[in-house]
């Protein structure tokens, strides 16, 4: 197996580019590895599964880099490395090839995770999704202001995809047919037994141009039809959370869930005939948030329009095979489209909605809310809109919350009237991540001191790294776990040097904020108290203060101005230290450029301390918090998402937890005043001032006075200090000095560090794709 590993990538040299190994560059070599392991696993890959399958709908699926994860789940990575080091070649060598940027952070990654498991547990998952020409935007800095350039990801090529033409489909809108055209990536279960499918379509027109047009020589009209329906495919929508509300993003959603559907329809057909009572035993169908929503009533209108049946029939049908996750409480994230656009782009789809807005209000008069009033909360369309979480929670059979306080504020408040009339249709599903990308692969360091200690059935199961606890008290050990931190430590430098141009020392604390840029996840706290640990180390009020280097990375939608103003903050504080002789052997920030997946992976194993600081009650999981655990940090952060469950695990006194409750801010909100605080807190203040006072240049942009006005003054659509960052202000620091305090005794603290890594099990995406098979998606 292994020699036919090496034999076949040279084959492919040598047929491909008529090279051998030495003389290949690192694309070839890119493209004739990938596609060995595509040559090995493709047995496999060809097996129908026989038995239900899931499919998982999912606007974004944000892979990362393929390569290594693959070689390492289909076994190959040893004889790689071997291969490699035979030719005198760096196995790194690839961390020039793209990311797979199909996402903007934490859905899109759990989807990807999701698959990992499913395919390493053995379950036959299979992700539907986008092919976009541009992934999430790539980020630079100019000047400490964000800028953005497109992601050409396909660059390199794309190994990893088998284009299907013959599987492709005709997608109908109003004004509008294009082809949906399926490229399917394997997805390669860790011991290679299990290879799932990605299935990405990409938009491409019914006629490649117009050929009289084009004889005319009127070359612009020609490719007009063409260029229309590339655009469906051609970008991801870069806001996390929030809803751009074009007609380019409904058509996109109708056109990977109508394409998908129509896939099961067929695949279902060729196997059962015309029989659909039986589809829910052969399908299940999981909707990742509201994107995908519309192949709920896409489905009814191919079961009622092509196949006849009636809509009680093929209502049940539906609700039997679809389930819904939803991952935010953030209202407008929670998709709704006009009426008007809706018609507009999909009328044949509309008259569906209605049907379920009938059925509706017969079964609210059944649960006896049979006034309009009470019928209100619940209609799908109400007023001029439609609303896709509603639809989805009534047309289906399971919605999920994504950690356990974020259920709960479904159940109590975002979805209240809906758990008041199908309360047994809420479940939650804890997030979870994959340990082979974010252990195995990315800390092969501690992978392999683990592995020393307890073996390696961890890959496999998770829990079983609660056998480390026995150690617990082994200084010896301790102290290499450690030096491990250290050396992830020395290599993120090395790597943000080559990266950054940026010197950081690996002696310092490293203290890492990682994930989108949104006003709720409060990078801006975090600046505020770098701020006031800068004043109190000048004025002297912060003693013995242990160096440490605050580190963030963070993409900030294009459009959102806020945000932005956040980044460029930041990067002022970073220059202000930096150029301070008092503060800068103490303290150093840095701001890291396009912050990704792979980034992630080398950010997330040298923490010490993981910022997860999010107001109480809106971080639905977050799944960077479970990385960073498991790689041994400290979480400094609120009781938020999966923060509680971390902690619960590990042990609140291994960890900084500070900061306002969901049930405390609950209960100030009406009388809460930020100016108050302000006035009457000097070091609050100080800080607050620096954004106004002339410490820091935003380049007349007003960046800076806006954020201080958000604080302070509210806006329109908000009232001030939406996000509680002067009630958490000083808790915060302090919870912050205690942990540079407690540094100072490396066992101590690394003893915490070590109990987080222990405690991991519960955190791997296998356990939570077990419960989903289990209590959703009615798998044995
Ligand atoms: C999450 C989103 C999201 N929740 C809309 N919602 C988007 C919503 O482009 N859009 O329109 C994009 C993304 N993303 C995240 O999901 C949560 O914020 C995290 O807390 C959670 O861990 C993650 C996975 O469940």
């Amino acid at each position: 197996m292994e020699n036919n590993f090496k034999q076949y990538v040279s084959t492919i040299l040598e047929l491909d580019y008529r090279k051998t190994i030495k003389e290949a560059d690192t694309t070839e070599l890119y493209h004739a590895v990938s596609k060995a392991v595509m040559q090995m696993i493709k047995k496999d890959w060809d097996k129908d599964a026989g038995s239900k399958k899931v499919s998982y709908l999912s606007a974004e699926f944000l892979v990362g880099r393929l390569v290594y994860s693959n070689l390492l789940n289909s076994g190959l990575y040893h004889t790689y490395a071997e291969m490699m080091g035979e030719n005198n070649l760096d196995i790194g060598i690839f961390e020039d090839i793209e990311d797979a940027a199909l996402g903007n952070g934490g859905l899109g990654r759990l989807a990807a995770c999701f698959l990992d498991s499913g395919a390493t547990l053995g379950i036959p998952l299979n992700g539907y999704g986008i092919r976009y020409k541009y992934g999430l935007f790539k980020q630079y800095f100019e000047d400490g202001f964000q800028k953005e350039t497109p992601d050409d990801w396909q660059r390199f090529g794309d190994p990893w995809s088998v284009r299907k033409e013959k599987e492709k489909i005709r997608i109908d809108f109003k004004n509008q047919s294009v082809y949906a055209v399926p490229y399917d990536t394997p997805i390669i279960g860790y011991g290679g037994n299990t290879v799932n499918y990605l299935r990405l379509w990409q938009a491409e027109p019914i006629e490649e141009f117009d050929f009289e047009l084009f004889n005319e020589q009127k070359y612009d009209k020609a490719v007009k039809n063409r260029d229309e329906a590339e655009a469906i495919s051609s970008l991801l929508y870069p806001n996390d959370s929030t809803d751009a509300g074009k007609k380019l993003r409904l058509k996109q959603q109708y056109f990977f869930a109508a394409a998908s559907v129509r896939d099961m329809v067929r695949r279902y057909k060729e196997k059962h005939g015309n029989d659909f009572g039986h589809f829910p035993e052969e399908y299940a169908i999981q909707l990742n948030d509201t994107h995908p929503v519309v192949a709920i009533p896409e489905f009814l209108r191919i079961l009622m329009e092509e196949e006849k049946l009636s809509f009680a029939k093929a209502f049940r049908i539906a609700r039997e095979t679809f389930a819904y996750t939803n991952h935010t409480v953030m209202a407008e994230a929670l998709e709704k489209w006009s009426i008007s656009l809706f018609r507009a782009v999909i009328p044949n789809v509309y008259k569906y909605v209605l049907l379920l807005q009938r059925a509706l209000v017969k079964e609210l008069k059944a649960f006896g809310k049979v006034t309009d009033e009470a019928q209100t909360i619940y209609n799908i369309i109400d007023g001029n809109l439609i609303y896709m979480a509603r639809l989805a929670v009534f047309a289906s059979h399971s919605t999920n919350g994504v950690a356990g306080l974020h259920t709960e504020i479904l159940k109590k408040d975002v979805l209240k009237e809906w758990y008041e009339i199908y309360p047994e249709r809420f479940q939650n599903k804890t997030n979870g991540i994959t340990q082979r990308r974010w252990l195995a692969l990315s800390n092969m360091e501690l992978s392999g001191f683990i592995s020393d200690k307890i073996g390696n059935s961890w890959i496999l199961n998770l829990d079983n790294l609660k056998k480390l606890e026995e150690y617990k008290d082994n200084k010896q050990v301790i102290k290499q776990y450690a030096d491990i931190k250290r050396i992830k430590k020395q290599q993120l430098a090395e790597y943000i040097k080559k990266q950054e141009n940026i010197e950081i020392d690996p002696s310092f604390i490293f203290d890492i904020q990682v994930k989108r840029l949104h006003e709720y996840k409060r990078q801006l706290l975090n600046a505020f108290s770098i701020m006031d640990i800068y004043f109190g180390i000048k004025e002297g009020s912060i003693k013995d203060f242990t160096p440490t280097l605050f580190l963030f990375g963070a993409k900030a939608a294009p459009g959102y101005f806020r945000a932005k103003g956040i980044i460029k903050y930041i990067n002022e504080i970073a220059k202000l230290i930096d150029s301070d002789p008092d503060v800068k052997d103490l303290m150093q920030v840095v701001f890291v450029s396009n912050y990704n997946v792979s980034y992630a992976q080398k950010l997330v194993p040298a923490a010490d301390i993981s910022e997860q600081i999010s107001t109480a009650g809106t971080e639905a999981s977050g799944t960077g918090n479970m990385k960073f655990m498991l790689n041994g940090a400290v979480t400094l952060g609120t009781y938020d998402g999966a923060n509680i469950e971390i902690v619960e695990q590990a042990g609140e006194e291994n960890n900084y937890i500070f900061g306002a409750r969901v049930e405390e801010i609950e209960a100030i909100k009406d009388t809460y005043n930020p100016a108050k605080i302000y006035k009457s807190n000097p070091r609050i203040k100080r800080v607050l001032d620096t954004l106004t006072d002339g410490t820091f240049d935003d380049d007349g942009t007003g960046m800076f006075k806006e954020l201080y006005d958000a604080i302070l003054k509210g806006a329109s659509w908000h009232e001030p200090d939406h996000y509680y960052l002067l009630l958490d202000f000083i808790s915060y620091t302090d919870a912050r000095l205690q942990a540079n305090k407690d540094y100072k005794d490396s066992f101590e603290f690394h003893r915490k560090c070590f109990l987080n890594t222990a405690n991991a099990g519960m955190f791997s995406s296998d356990r939570t794709i077990k419960e989903y098979a289990k209590e959703i998606w009615g798998l044995q």
